[in-house]
């Protein structure tokens, strides 16, 4: 069987692998490996098949790479502990197969994909990109993916829906070290603009991997002009809706944490400037640099916001 159950979900529920595998090339190579290594390899055949060569510059942003050890040993992932070191201790206990992604709300008609045909849907893109966290440090993190635009045109939203709201999985098993005082599961959204904007990744993996438990296997999101906690991790629902979502850091503390959230060095964290950030690379001694306004892709975002009043919408 191709199509991996999720748990409560019943198989008659989840698009037929045919249907949704409209890419012939993409289907080809996805059926040819599922018939060569069988299910449990198939992920990981699937990954080497699609892996594109060349990206749009526009994707890559040249400074120095912070190393994979890094940023696979640094991590925010509240629901596997507290402390940056922490995800990477505790989130092998988080099982990513079988995985399934419900897209609801305000669509055309309510469906439930397997994450092995989401990877296979289009070709996976390395794009390396500025990732900057609220709290003031930046990586530099080459992201494997596609735009998140390919599944929200697969999904036809209704055109009411104005906003998208992502929703991590949520597994008290599977997360013992889950933070208390929250209102979980983890939740985020964008605009539905901001969400077809090519540069908003639907990624499964980094530095050519996998996405390692502890950076949001097996699928996230990545919106590289805005602070790090917009892109939600171990995702298993996209919902279509008229209303700003609720996000979980708006809930737990709305003065500090806005729903735009957009990289903005003029527009300081109640706490703390958002003027330089720690740039935390291959360097041994700390490296400051200046924050780029939307972390450096105001060409590919700033129209989004005319006429905004970006201190207000923070
Ligand atoms: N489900 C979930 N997603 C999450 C978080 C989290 O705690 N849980 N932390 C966010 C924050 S604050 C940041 S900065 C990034 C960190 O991604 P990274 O660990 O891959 O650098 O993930 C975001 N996505
Ligand atoms: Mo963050």
């Amino acid at each position: 069987m191709l199509i991996r159950k999720g748990g409560e979900i019943h198989s008659s529920e989840i698009t037929p692998r045919d249907a949704f595998l409209k890419n012939t090339e993409t289907r080809r190579s996805f059926l040819k490996g599922a018939a060569a290594v069988g299910v449990a390899a198939l992920s990981g055949r699937a990954w080497a098949d699609n892996k594109l060569k060349t990206v749009d510059s526009k994707y890559m942003v040249s400074e120095t790479q912070t190393t994979m050890q890094k940023a696979t040993t640094f991590n925010n992932f509240y629901e596997f502990g507290g402390d940056k070191s922490d995800p990477s201790h505790n989130a092998h206990t988080l099982q990513t197969r079988p995985w399934t992604i419900q897209l609801t709300g305000m669509v055309k008609k309510q469906q439930t994909v397997g994450i092995d045909d989401l990877m296979a849907y289009r070709p996976l893109e390395s794009r390396v990109y500025r990732h900057r966290c609220v709290e003031a440090w930046s990586m530099v993190i080459p992201w494997d993916g596609y735009s998140l635009s390919e599944l929200i045109n697969f999904a036809e939203p209704l055109p009411s829906a104005k906003y998208v709201q992502f929703i991590s999985n949520l597994n008290r098993k599977q997360m013992p070290e889950i933070l208390g005082g929250f209102d979980w599961p983890y939740s985020e959204g964008l605009r539905m603009d901001e969400a077809m904007n090519p540069l908003t990744l639907l990624c499964f993996g980094c530095y050519g991997e996998a996405l390692p438990n502890q950076n949001g296997a097996p699928v996230r999101v990545i919106t590289p002009w805005k602070y790090g906690f917009k892109g939600a991790k171990s995702i298993v629902q996209i919902k279509f809706t008229d209303k700003q979502p609720r996000t979980l850091w708006n809930d737990s503390a709305p003065n500090e944490y806005g729903f735009y959230a957009n990289v903005n060095p003029q527009v300081d964290h109640p706490r703390w400037s958002q003027a330089r950030e720690r740039r935390i690379d291959t360097g041994v001694f700390p490296h400051m640099v200046p924050t780029q306004m939307f972390n450096g892709y105001s060409d590919q975002v700033a129209s989004m916001y005319n006429g905004m009043d970006l201190r207000k919408n923070y």
